[in-house]
């Protein structure tokens, strides 16, 4: 007999609430069957048996890549569709101008008409999951109905799903958020299925009010898996909000030294910055004894403990990273992470039963299949300018499996934060490290961040997009709204985390990067944390204190003064632009924005 196929449609839990409902949607989207997922290792095995016979996934040279399963997407089908995610909160004012709304009236009816009989032909996965470890305080239960087992199989990486997570509702303190999910390709009798069943018409729809999530018409990444953006970013900013703590687009380390001193802290960066490679990062050779641990590569909940100090958890239990420039040069911590038990979407596949991607080797391999399962050939390729890889191809990787993972990556108290970095990619003005003066100047930074928009991102590149805290595509509520409640944060504490601004990519006049990055990045750190525990100094600036010369670790690398003058400039006239387009997104959120905003901007303007 299959995986429990006499029992797969009995309820795993007794929440008569959670069995009402889950026949509630299947009288509206009229599955063929119901699947309760039980999470186990039985189950994700025959459910990837199934996505390899209806062709939606291909079973990597187990060899090579033991466990590993390759999938392509439709390419209309290959990111998150921004302009077609939505906060549909009561009023309009509440999701502010950076969100899309539709009154959720109206949606409801929309939504309504596009999962009537949306399931037919399929099965209806119940799938349980918990973000963050199973019964941490800290963490939030979620129940995704979706009709994609390749959506069940990633979220089983992703999170922690299944029947620990079930009997957690069934103890019946937990607050369920109802997720909704379809394909939106039913199939008549008879009809043949395809291997990335996907719709035109999408809808990434969140209900703020009552933590509901409702998504149609796309299998990929962020749209699919409910539990990542949906529920851990935009869905969670509104409960912190509530519940006064704070769920962020960051990735979480723990800073090491020789001397057994372990230091966290939270970083947030825009896309195309290589959040997942500091994560993961390895300290350079000089820096002997020194440990870079990784927590988390892209969500942060952090909240005030008894003693107002500020704990985070990463509520994932995977990575679902950008494949392309991925390289054991790059990130090796990365490259063994998904040495094996993970799926890889959209990047290329190699005649041996491999994955390759741009970046992963120095040498392309002489021919593969590219991400649309063409042929492609370095020659076709300088001919063409043809990827083999989609640049938003991804691995989905356990994160128990990676080296670097911290020991108290699953703690359910969480580690304690001592510093908040903001990142983004400039070419110009912005320094490489710079602490700012206290809190309210430190969400400033934060507010105003920006980052040059890359080929991998839509529209012009090289222009800078303000992205505040990395939070842009993320905040399920009004941005304004969200800098008072950063603002607000600091009197729940008693120490609060140190705030510094870093740029990678600031360029010389010859347009080459100033700073060598990666494990070099190691030097920031380490003067980060020294700044922390009061034992570096700091130069005082019209932004913010910076290091001198002196105060970075120097050995191993040849970086002379004048090189290390030219990266940390502060331009007069560089910054005064700046203000001007700081204003400029600040008058798109006056109406809500708090005062200590307007007051950090008057006396950046002051110390100019
Ligand atoms: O991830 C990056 N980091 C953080 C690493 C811990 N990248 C890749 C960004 C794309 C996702 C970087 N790129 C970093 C960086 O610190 N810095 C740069 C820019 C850079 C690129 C290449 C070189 C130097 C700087 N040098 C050579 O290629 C020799
Ligand atoms: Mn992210």
């Amino acid at each position: 007999m299959k995986h429990g196929e006499s029992s797969l449609a009995k309820p795993l839990t007794t929440n008569e609430h959670l069995i009402r409902w889950v026949e509630k949607m299947a009288e509206l989207t009229q599955p063929a069957a119901i699947h309760w997922v039980d999470g186990s290792q039985q189950e994700y095995d025959w459910l990837c048996d199934e996505l390899v016979a209806s062709g939606t996934f291909i079973r990597l040279n187990q060899e090579q890549w033991p466990g590993c399963f390759y999938a392509r997407s439709d390419p209309r089908d290959v990111a998150r569709v921004e302009d077609r995610t939505f906060i549909c909160s009561l009023s309009k004012d509440n999701a502010g101008p950076t969100n899309n709304w539709i009154e959720p009236f109206e949606m409801r009816k929309k939504l309504k008409e596009l999962f009537a009989g949306c399931m037919r032909g399929r099965t209806m996965y119940v799938l349980a999951f918990s973000m963050g470890p199973v019964g941490s305080p800290m963490s939030r239960i979620g129940v995704q109905l979706t009709d994609s087992a390749y959506v069940v199989v990633n979220m089983r990486i992703m999170t922690r799903i299944g029947l620990p997570v079930l009997a957690e509702i069934d103890r019946g303190n937990a607050r369920v958020v109802p997720c909704v999910h379809s394909v939106g390709m039913p199939l008549a009798p008879g009809q043949k299925d395809v291997p990335w069943p996907c719709n035109n018409t999408k809808y990434i729809v969140h209900f703020p009010e009552t933590r509901e999530i409702w998504s149609y018409g796309s299998g990929y990444g962020g749209n699919a898996l409910l539990g990542k953006k949906c529920l851990a970013l935009r869905i969670a900013s509104n409960i912190a909000r509530d519940e006064g703590w704070m769920a962020e687009h960051m990735l979480i380390l723990g800073v090491e030294s020789p001397q057994g001193e372990k230091t966290y802290v939270a970083a947030a960066f825009p896309s195309a910055c290589g959040k997942t490679n500091l994560a993961m990062m390895v300290p350079p050779d000089a820096f002997k004894g020194w440990k870079i641990m990784a927590v988390g590569d892209d969500i942060a909940w952090i909240k005030p403990d008894a003693n107002g100090q500020l704990r985070a958890i990463n509520p994932e239990a995977g990575f679902f990273g950008v494949a392309p420039g991925t390289s054991a040069k790059t990130n090796p911590n990365a490259m063994a992470t998904l040495s094996r038990n993970s799926i890889f979407t959209n990047v290329a596949l190699t005649p041996d039963g491999g994955v390759w991607w741009e970046g992963m080797t120095d040498e392309p391999p002489a021919e593969c299949l590219d991400w649309r399962g063409q042929r492609w050939t370095p020659e076709i390729a300088k001919q063409t300018g043809a990827k083999a890889a989609h640049p938003n191809g991804r691995f989905t990787a356990p994160a128990a499996q990676c080296p670097s993972i911290d020991a108290k990556w699953e703690d359910s108290e969480g580690v304690p934060i001592s510093a908040f970095i903001f990142g983004g990619r400039r070419s110009t003005t912005i320094p490489l490290v710079f602490q700012a003066f206290n809190w309210s100047a430190g969400v400033y930074v934060g507010a105003t961040m920006g980052s040059e928009t890359t080929a991998a991102a839509t529209g012009a590149v090289g222009l800078v997009r303000r992205d505040p805290m990395a939070m842009l595509p993320f905040c399920g509520y009004h941005m304004g709204d969200y800098f008072r409640h950063w603002i607000k944060m600091q009197r729940s504490l008693s120490t609060t985390p140190r705030i510094f601004q870093v740029n990678w990519f600031r360029k010389g006049e010859d347009g080459k990067f100033l700073w060598p990055g990666f494990s070099e990045n190691m030097r920031v750190l380490k003067w980060i944390v020294d700044r922390v525990h009061g034992r570096a100094q700091g130069k005082e600036t019209p932004i913010g204190w910076t290091p001198y010369y002196e105060d970075l670790e120097w050995a191993g690398l040849d970086f002379s003064r004048e090189q290390f003058e030219q990266m940390q400039e502060v331009s007069g006239s560089a910054w005064r632009k700046e203000l001007i387009a700081h204003e400029e997104l600040f008058i798109d959120l006056h109406d809500h924005l708090p005062p200590e905003m307007i007051d950090q901007r008057e006396l950046l303007i002051c110390r100019l």
